[in-house]
């Protein structure tokens, strides 16, 4: 019997004869901490295609432990032992018992229910694994997200990343200011095709477009992710990427408006007033009912692509930069940053934005998501703010994945399989202290070009496997070749999901 294909690969697997079988029924046992791992490992146990019995009558058993004595098991790591007469996973926390147990469902072959007896000793290499979903432009429905923060279990994934608000639609419940899901959450229609091309030639689908997120759908969300060690981070664009939201609240912009919520793709001219008081008040409440919503201590304030045309014609934006001594409008972007993470530190959370936020100065504390490539990341890391590696041209899921010609429409550029597997999360020129600021690494989902679940699909998996992969930390005695061996059996796993995958060699 061949080992089965694990993704993420273990950092250490070592082998010995015989099998557990399941088939023979089994009891799981679990103390403290572990218990909570307890009810998804029997669900998944009874709902796969050869149900195992479980009862505390069967003598063989499944334990997990959780020994927070241990310092030898590092943070989200496990130790799994397969043995005939029985099964062990031992963690230093909850969610390393949950990966013990990603790794064990992983070790039920297709067709039977042998596992082969073994010891795995692993743990993560990034303590931030996470994707991004934009929902803002095409939103996407609950059991959807539910989907994929199972495949993101599946993949020991740890963080998602609600990408809820942007120019084109606002998706999240806010009850002190509900025009902003009543009219903020719905475009007139959607532009066709590529956004690149001459404007003479833009054509729009007449179809209106919208959904929201409830608060109580956001709740069982997180309580979803929650039950599968996952964390969700909700994104509020500031000061750019506002249109929806100036849509309902055109006095908030430089101009007054009117706006419509954005039917075209690109970076919009209109953003928040960086002059007005009101803007303030209102990111506040904004921000204070997110906060209610999401315990994570992140919280994502967007900071990208914020154009300043507005705001070198506006004399409120003007009298800003003049009365508090500025040099000039990327300042004014810094202070508007600045006075939002502030404000979220004093609610206990700590701010993250894209890598824009760097310029003009970020205040200590505040962590910085770099996208352009690893530039951002080394500037951010030296200043000693904490980052998360994200490079558009190595790991976006909205990148092509192969030849454009044979591939469905997507944003630009060539991001491979292979690509996102080598990319290094830890630019070279750092220094072990540098470093320690790279928290991890994050796949996005932007959805211009992805309209339905299913197309979210073919263009985030199986580069979701890789990303995992490298995230975990990457064997590097395989390399790229023993992935994609492995992938090759990982697949149907995919397929029991149901997920729409782009084939290998496509
Ligand atoms: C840039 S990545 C954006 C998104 C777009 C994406 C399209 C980032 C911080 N901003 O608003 O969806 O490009 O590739």
């Amino acid at each position: 019997m061949s080992f089965p294909s694990l993704v993420p690969m273990p950092h250490s697997i070592a082998l010995s004869p015989g099998t557990f079988d399941l088939g023979n029924g089994v009891n799981i046992t679990a103390t403290g901490e572990a218990t909570s791992v307890v009810k998804y490992l029997c669900q998944k146990l009874q709902d796969s295609v050869n149900p195992v019995k479980i009862s505390p009558d069967y003598p063989r058993s499944i334990v997990l432990t959780v020994a927070t004595s241990s310092n030898r098991i590092k943070p989200e790591g496990y130790e799994l032992t397969v043995a005939a007469d029985g099964i062990q996973i031992v963690s230093s926390d909850a969610s390393g018992i949950f990966h013990g147990v990603q790794t064990l469902l992983q070790l039920i072959p297709e067709n039977s229910l042998e596992i082969p007896c073994c010891h795995i000793e692993d743990a993560p290499q990034f303590l931030w694994r996470g994707i991004l979903l934009d929902v803002s432009r095409h939103y996407m429905p609950v059991a959807f997200i539910k989907k994929l923060i199972d495949a993101m279990a599946m993949h020991k994934l740890n963080i998602f990343h609600w990408h809820l608000v942007d120019d084109h639609g606002w998706r999240l419940q806010i009850d002190a200011y509900p025009e902003l899901t009543e009219i903020g959450s719905i475009r007139s229609q959607t532009m066709e095709g590529y956004l690149f091309r001459p404007e003479s030639e833009w054509t729009y689908d007449g179809k209106p477009h919208g959904g929201y997120y409830t608060k109580d759908e956001v709740r069982e969300v997180v309580r979803y992710a929650t039950e599968r060690f996952i964390k969700v981070m909700p994104e509020i664009e500031l000061p750019g990427h506002a249109q929806a939201a100036l849509a309902c609240y055109p006095a908030l912009s430089c101009t007054g408006g009117p706006f419509e919520v954005s039917t075209t793709w690109g970076v919009h001219k209109d953003v928040f007033c960086a002059g007005n008081e009101e803007v303030f008040t209102f990111l506040e409440k904004v921000l204070d009912e997110t906060i209610e919503l999401f315990p994570f201590e992140f919280l994502h304030i967007g900071g990208d692509e914020c154009l300043k045309d507005r705001w070198k014609a506006c004399p409120k934006c003007q009298d800003r930069i003049r009365s508090l001594g500025l040099k000039d409008e990327d300042e004014l972007q810094s202070w508007m940053v600045g006075r939002a993470t502030r404000y979220l530190a004093s609610r206990g959370k700590r701010a993250i934005g894209w890598d824009e936020i760097l310029e003009g100065g970020l205040p200590p504390g505040v962590a910085v998501m770099s996208w352009h490539g690893d530039e951002g990341g080394i500037e951010a890391s030296k200043a000693g703010h904490d980052v998360v590696m994200s490079p558009r041209d190595k790991i976006y899921f909205d990148q092509y994945q192969g030849d454009p010609s044979t591939e469905p429409l997507a944003a630009g550029g060539l991001v491979t399989l292979r690509d996102v597997y080598e990319y290094h999360p830890v630019p070279s020129c750092l220094t072990d202290s540098e470093a320690k600021h790279i928290l991890g690494v994050q796949g996005q989902i932007w959805t211009e070009y992805m309209p339905t679940p299913e197309v979210v699909e073919y263009m985030t998996f199986p580069r979701l496997c890789a990303l995992a992969e490298m995230g975990w930390g990457k064997n590097e005695v395989n390399g790229y070749p023993g992935f994609e061996r492995r992938l090759i059996e990982h697949l149907t796993r995919l397929d029991a999901m149901d997920i729409h995958y782009r084939k290998l060699g496509d």
